[in-house]
């Protein structure tokens, strides 16, 4: 039976990777952890310990008191919260991710850890993004996470950990609000257009960057964590995205449930040269040839149920 251990599970992404989990290997074998504790799903369906992962002795203990052979590391600081305060992003992101490694190499764990779109920078290809390109971001989240990507892809090397990632693009959700992201903007608009059918965006029309729904990126680590260990070239980490979309593109599926939908626009100039210095689409095709990746919902199909949902 899996045992596996959840940081930051009460996050976007986090709350509903759990609740996927406890589905498919059963309630007791996933341990939710997070720095809070909230009166919620996550925290009632199953076995959940409050854990900051900068403590690295509780985070051993209870990987230890749990049996836990596999990590999936989310506790982290997004993209704009992390530029706001970047010496913060640099001991939590980075911090965090050394201490789970650190378990993970301790209970010879198999490991997961998202890194992002947000690795790549102004001089990488903008458009079909390869696989192996060049990493230099110009943002202290590009930085954690190409350095993450270099660390697990070390420990993979050096200590045999199972370590397996992949550069997530925004993720849209109507179940948890990101916080702090430079996408998040195309979450914002779902609920703007639901309440009060309009919506006020921080980034520029035409501004095109990836996303995904959260049902596909659920899937996708699942698959990922699953995958025959022999048919991976790459691991930290393989580009997944389902859709490239600027806010127009957003508006205009929006205006196919909900006509009279206005958007607007009041530019932060900080999310947009971060969303500047990232790439427009990102090229999927080695996670597709070494696991099988395969979005299933595009911009129409996610609207629809997201309009449907929230
Ligand atoms: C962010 O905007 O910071 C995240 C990401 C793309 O990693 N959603």
């Amino acid at each position: 039976m899996k045992k596996i251990l959840v940081t930051g599970a009460l996050g976007q992404i986090g709350s509903e990777l759990v609740m996927k989990l406890r589905e498919v290997y059963g309630n007791d074998s996933v341990l939710a952890t997070d720095i809070r504790k909230e009166d919620c799903e996550v925290v009632h369906s199953g076995p959940f310990e409050i854990l900051d992962v900068q403590d690295a002795k509780r985070f051993s203990s209870l990987a230890r008191e749990y049996h836990i052979d596999t990590i999936m590391h989310l506790a982290a600081l997004l993209s704009a919260k992390a530029e706001a305060n970047p010496q913060l992003a640099w001991t939590i992101n980075m911090g965090g991710l050394v201490n789970a490694l650190e378990v993970a190499r301790e209970h010879n764990t198999q490991f997961f850890t998202p890194s992002s779109i947000g690795a790549f920078g102004p001089n990488t290809p903008k458009s079909r993004t390869p696989q192996d390109t060049i990493q230099r971001p110009t943002t202290m989240y590009g930085v954690n996470k190409v350095s993450g990507e270099l660390l697990c892809d070390y420990y993979y090397q050096k200590f045999g950990v199972d370590t397996r990632g992949v550069r997530f693009p925004g993720l849209i959700s109507y179940v948890t609000k990101p916080g702090g992201g430079t996408t998040d903007y195309a979450v914002e608009m779902y609920y703007g257009a639901k309440e009060n059918k309009a919506y006020t965006s921080y980034i520029k029309s035409g501004t095109y960057m990836d996303m995904m729904y959260m049902p596909d990126a659920i899937h996708a680590i699942i698959q990922l964590m699953e995958a025959d260990s022999s048919r991976l070239i790459h691991r930290n980490a393989f580009n997944v995205s389902a859709i490239s979309a600027e806010p127009e593109d957003f508006a205009q599926a929006i205006r196919k449930h909900i006509p009279d939908f206005q958007l607007s626009y009041d530019v932060d100039p900080i999310r947009q040269a971060i969303a500047e210095s990232w790439p427009n689409s990102i090229n999927c095709q080695a996670a597709k040839e070494e696991w099988g990746f395969q979005p299933k919902f595009d911009l129409h199909s996610m609207s629809e149920d997201m309009l449907e949902k929230i």
